[in-house]
């Protein structure tokens, strides 16, 4: 104790001494239309437009669908919006009585107003966005600009963009963008959030707007971790009684709210992964079914209820039943299966486990854990693939070709080696826990990792793209309705940059890899694109917390 005190003193006495001059406005100055997360490739102008919504439209010029309309209607609301931020901003400021003297109307690269976006997709649209779906898209501004995507996932992605692009300049009162042009797609397939609404419920509002978010990140995939030890939300048709275990009546997922959550998130490009975690993380499985979970005993004594019973018949007969309903409440080709912490030492402390286990001649009671997922994963069926935490891998289960493997826990590039070359693809999250907080500026620490590299040299190219992505997770033992999304936003959207741009410490480009050093710059490019990245979300309603140091945002309040 003595020693951290000293340590820290001296911490003090060092800043102290060397001290900094602080100069007025914000620590870092927004940048201008520039794309979150950052695209693959663009060329940018000095020759701008105006928008003028009354005057601007965006047409459909190849094949369209309910999902391109509802998009072409979504964004073309965002820039009216942005287009009334300005303007009431404008107003304010005649009330005040300050005149900014209008810079653009003279200005030698004013291109006059924006007319038009033409939208050519050159395929018919697929129904529901999945692992393999295409994202990518062209983008060109000009007076008349062209977005083009072989895929309505691309056009999404680039009608984001496009929304992006614009920025506001004369002191705020006018919305204004750049001729560009812009060739872009991911580097991973697969870029999630985890959300768990067991540790607390979250409102169906909380999770409509978390899908926003995702999509003003270009990420791809909401995992919920919907049920767990402490509640059990999920209202489930054929075994009603499960939601007893909801922390409230109401506090529950209804299939309708479920249907309008996936149908909000494929309109998005976003797929909706559940996850049923078994056979631990169970606990709330118990209130109505508590035969199905495993006594644990110390001391010879009961000392309550631990994970599933792998013995039990009607165990299986539960989940499989109720998989059943979630495939057909759950579009996805995926299930997560869940796999993770179980608690392996409740099963060899009760004796008919312990009976069961040498009938069967095992002795360790990961050969438990093996045989109870070698039991679930089939009862999937061929409708779904499953998804099962590193553990599952760890402790030997055989997994049917095509299964991911999702990494978790810090571990050696071995153990991912391993799961690569067993065949298995891998989604990355260790690393990225958004409940760890240091400070509201520590996102800068998800770019430490690019997934990929975590293996670099240690297996062949081709291995390496089995690693499909990676997962945010917003574990929610200290987050409800209240903290979530300033929580998660704009932390997450460092993960979503390194997961779509792959940029990340390792790159050549990339980030400084001590943040803690280096970031009190006020042209640090990435914090500056942050900062604006922050301030746009806040426009478009995703209370993001200030991701740097000090600065504003006008947002029309
Ligand atoms: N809940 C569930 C959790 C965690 C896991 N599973 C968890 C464990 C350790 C850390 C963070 C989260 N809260 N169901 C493990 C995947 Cl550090």
């Amino acid at each position: 104790m003595l020693r951290h005190i000293i340590f820290f003193n001296a911490f003090c006495v060092f800043f102290a001494a060397s001290f900094s001059i602080v100069k007025p406005g914000p620590t870092y100055p927004p940048t201008k239309g520039a794309i979150w997360p950052r695209p693959h490739e663009q060329t940018k102008s000095d020759t701008y437009y105006k928008l003028v919504p009354d005057s601007f439209t965006i047409t459909e010029k190849g094949q369209t669908c309910d999902i391109l309309k509802a998009a072409i209607e979504r964004y073309t609301n965002v820039l009216k919006n942005t287009y009334l931020i300005a303007d009431t901003h404008s107003k304010k400021l005649a009330n005040l009585n300050v005149n900014y003297p209008n810079t653009t109307e003279d200005d030698v690269n004013y291109k006059g107003t924006l007319q038009e976006l033409q939208v050519t997709l050159s395929a018919p649209c697929e129904t529901y966005p999945h692992l393999d779906m295409d994202e990518k898209y062209s983008l060109e501004v000009a007076a008349v600009s062209t977005l083009k995507s072989d895929s309505i996932w691309g056009a999404l992605r680039g009608l984001e963009t496009f929304a992006q692009l614009f920025y506001m300049s004369d002191g705020y009162k006018s919305v204004l963008i750049n001729t560009t042009q812009i060739v872009d797609y991911p580097k991973y397939k697969h870029r999630g959030l985890l959300i768990d609404t067991s540790r607390h419920y979250l409102p169906i509002s909380t999770i409509l707007k978390t899908l926003d978010a995702l999509e003003i990140n270009k990420m791809n995939v909401l995992h919920w971790h919907i049920v767990d030890d402490q509640s059990f939300p999920y209202q489930s048709d054929v075994f009603p009684q499960l939601s007893l275990a909801a922390y409230d009546p109401t506090m529950v997922y209804t299939a309708a709210d479920i249907s309008q959550i996936v149908n909000y998130a494929r309109d998005r490009g976003i797929r909706v992964l559940p996850e049923f975690d078994v056979p631990g993380h169970t606990s709330s499985w118990g209130v109505a079914y508590p035969s199905i979970l495993t006594t644990c005993y110390r001391f010879g004594e009961s000392i309550g209820l631990g994970p599933m019973d792998p013995t039990n018949n009607m165990t299986y007969k539960v989940i499989s039943d109720l998989f059943n309903e979630v495939q057909g409440r759950f579009p996805d080709k995926y299930i997560h299966v869940g796999g993770d912490e179980v608690e392996l030492d409740c099963w060899s402390s009760n004796a008919a486990i312990r009976k069961f286990m040498e009938e069967h001649n095992m002795t360790e009671t990961s050969e438990l854990h093996s045989l109870f997922m070698t039991n679930v994963i089939p009862l999937l069926g061929d409708r779904s693939k499953p998804i099962v935490w590193q553990e599952v891998f760890d402790e030997g289960v055989t997994l049917p070709s095509g299964s991911i493997v999702q990494v978790w826990k810090n571990i050696e590039a071995s153990e991912m080696v391993n799961i690569l070359n067993a065949g298995h693809k891998v989604i990355y999250s260790a690393s990225w826990y958004l409940d760890h907080l240091s400070t509201g500026g520590d996102w800068f620490k998800y770019y430490e990792v690019d997934p990929r590299n975590t293996v670099n040299g240690y297996v062949d190219k081709i291995k390496e793209s089995d690693i499909l992505g990676g997962e945010a997770c917003m574990w929610a033992e200290v987050v409800d309705e209240t903290n979530m999304i300033s929580r998660v936003w704009p932390r997450a959207s460092a993960v979503a940059e390194a997961l779509w741009s792959g940029y990340t410490s390792n790159t050549a480009d990339g980030p400084y890899r001590r943040w803690y050093r280096y970031s009190r710059n006020p042209d640090h490019e990435l914090s500056c694109r942050m900062e604006e990245h922050a301030c746009r979300m806040n426009r478009r309603g995703v209370r993001a917390q200030p991701p740097n140091y000090p600065g504003f945002c006008i947002t029309g309040n």
